[in-house]
């Protein structure tokens, strides 16, 4: 997708047009939604609601119905400055819920971890994916446990760990950083046996990174393209939407996240990491339409 001289224009995504997860396919040839799910009493936006299973199931279940085509699971917040969580705590909070999940929704499951030890667990008990916000970097055992378990993976962008990942957000060159070192994570993960099928890639909207650094990387979104795999994007409520829209409240950042949804897909995104599906759902097809032109349909 590229916005050319003459306007915006559908082409196709980086990569081979889908991604393959443990078992599942999930096809690239329109925007596809990863629906947020966290089991936290501390995530930034939607921390302390989803904690039961009866609670998250009831969030899955809504999600369905709105059209999701993922569920991302996560058990330790990465908010910036947010305390880590042990292993045995965040195993014991995303577990029963990845069991649950798997056993009455027939959708695709990820696990939003940086511990190989959760991951190779949540594979184990049916994740399709492993969602690692470090790009490989936190534990050097996650390769080789999502290999292992054949999962698919997604690797984002990062610098430092969420304690102190805001301490300093300056860069040379942003989105050559971003780039290099996601292309660093895809051929670790390659190395380590992860088929290339199997890897997506996410710039890390809000991980060490200021507002201006946000905004840029979403208007150069396009620059990923040459990594050759599907690009993730997770802007929702996110803090930078906060500061343009002078919004406080996270949840009050829908229209300024579907503004960044229906540009990310012109810029060549085809999976978008949301709290609120419907809406982040209707944003991404329509602008996709707009997009695709009189090919919108097929
Ligand atoms: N953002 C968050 C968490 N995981 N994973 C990917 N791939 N991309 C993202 O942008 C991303 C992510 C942060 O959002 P959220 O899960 O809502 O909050 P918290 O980390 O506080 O649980």
């Amino acid at each position: 997708m590229t916005a050319a001289a003459g306007g915006l224009q559908a082409g196709p995504p980086p990569g081979p047009g889908y991604l393959l997860g443990r078992r599942c396919r999930i096809e690239l040839d329109r925007p596809r939604l990863m629906g947020v799910l966290n089991i936290t009493p501390d995530s930034f936006s939607d921390g302390g609601r989803f904690l039961s299973v009866e609670a998250a199931l009831a969030q899955a279940r809504l999600m369905a119905v709105e059209g999701v085509d993922l569920i991302d699971v996560g058990g330790e917040s990465t908010r910036p400055g947010a305390a880590p969580v042990s292993e045995q705590e965040e195993l014991d909070r995303v577990l029963p819920v990845v069991e649950a999940l798997c056993r009455e929704l027939d959708l695709p499951v990820s696990l939003d971890t940086t511990k190989s030890a959760v991951a190779a667990a949540a594979v184990a008990a049916g994740a399709e994916f492993v969602n690692d916000v470090s790009g490989l970097a936190f534990d050097p055992a996650m390769a080789g446990a999502v290999a292992a378990g054949g999962a698919g993976l997604f690797v984002m962008h990062t610098r430092g760990c969420p304690e102190t990942m805001q301490a300093d957000t300056r860069y040379s060159d942003l989105v050559g950083e971003v780039r290099e070192s996601l292309r660093c994570s895809v051929a670790a993960a390659v190395a380590a046996g992860v088929a290339p099928e199997r890897i997506a890639v996410d710039p890390g909207i809000g991980f060490g990174k200021d507002v201006a650094g946000n905004l840029e990387l979403l208007r150069r979104l396009g620059a990923l393209a040459d990594l050759g795999r599907p690009i993730l994007l997770g802007t929702s409520r996110k803090s930078f939407i906060g500061r343009v829209l002078g919004q406080d409240d996270p949840r009050q950042r829908q229209a300024g996240t579907l503004a960044t949804v229906a540009l990310g897909v012109a810029a060549g995104a085809r999976l978008f990491r949301v709290h609120e599906v419907g809406p982040a759902r209707e944003a991404a097809l329509m602008a996709w339409a707009v997009c695709c032109g009189a090919g919108w349909r097929g």
